[in-house]
């Protein structure tokens, strides 16, 4: 998208964002890490209250972060990278790079929770809230979750009030590095509070639904609430 095109839907973007959030608070606060009285897990709390271990997760160092993937890693240049939002929005749209840089940026530390049974504690991000290309593209009143894709055929479905929260990012670098191939680069989600599963990598499309939809893993068995302090690995 043309830079001038961009900056000019910054304008009522912030209360754009706020409306949305506020439309979604009562969902957000039903969310369960927001409503679990009783998180299980082990070792002191994170910055969300959580214990920062999940049950049953063995924590590794942030040097050996794995890589998972379905099976290829597919070769995307930033200049050649483009994000799709669309689906049920009144103001579809498509980011560059430079217009991902062009939105207000932020650095989140944050934990990342494999399924499959590894952690790794205190990554540090930097990248752009999903709130703000929610706000961008303005969701209609009808839409209630939202289906990521990767550019190697991958996707993962939210409910919105999740979507939203502040530390589900779209991001370009990790540990002060551009984001690799490997994990996703050049521009990946991370969704801190769920399972890693729901954070796409090589990500290329965001559609908000008006139902729930199932993704790729969400399809084969995985859970689609996907939420690690109750071991909610399964359906
Ligand atoms: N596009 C895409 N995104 C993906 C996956 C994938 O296979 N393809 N795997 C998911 C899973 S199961 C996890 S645990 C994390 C792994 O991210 P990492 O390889 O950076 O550790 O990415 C998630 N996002
Ligand atoms: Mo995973």
């Amino acid at each position: 998208m043309a830079k001038t095109e961009l900056s000019a839907r910054f304008h009522g973007l912030d209360e754009a964002r706020r409306a949305l959030r506020a439309r979604f608070e009562e969902k957000l606060l039903a969310t369960p890490s927001l409503a679990d009285t009783g998180p299980q897990g082990e070792g002191p709390p994170n910055r969300h209250g959580m214990p920062r271990e999940p049950p049953g997760q063995n924590v590794f160092e942030r040097r050996a972060w794995p890589v998972l993937d379905l099976g290829r890693i597919p070769a995307v240049a930033p200049e050649e990278w483009r994000l799709s939002v669309d689906g049920a929005v009144e103001e579809p749209l498509t980011l560059r790079y430079a217009d991902l840089l062009a939105l207000p940026q932020v650095d989140e530390e944050a934990d990342f929770h494999c399924v499959t049974g590894w952690s790794i504690l205190d990554l540090v991000f930097r990248g752009v809230r999903f709130e703000w290309i929610a706000a961008l593209a303005r969701p209609t009143p009808e839409a209630t979750h939202v289906m990521t894709y990767g550019s190697d055929g991958y996707s993962t479905n939210l409910p919105l009030e999740e979507a939203l929260k502040p530390d589900v990012l779209v991001v370009h670098s990790a540990e002060g590095k551009h984001l690799s191939p490997e994990h996703g680069g050049p521009v990946r989600i991370v969704v801190p509070q769920l399972w890693a599963w729901k954070g796409a990598k090589w990500a290329s499309r965001i559609e908000f639904l008006t139902h729930d939809r199932r993704g790729y893993w969400e399809i084969r068995g995985y859970s689609n609430t996907a939420y690690p302090w109750r071991d909610d690995r399964n359906w």
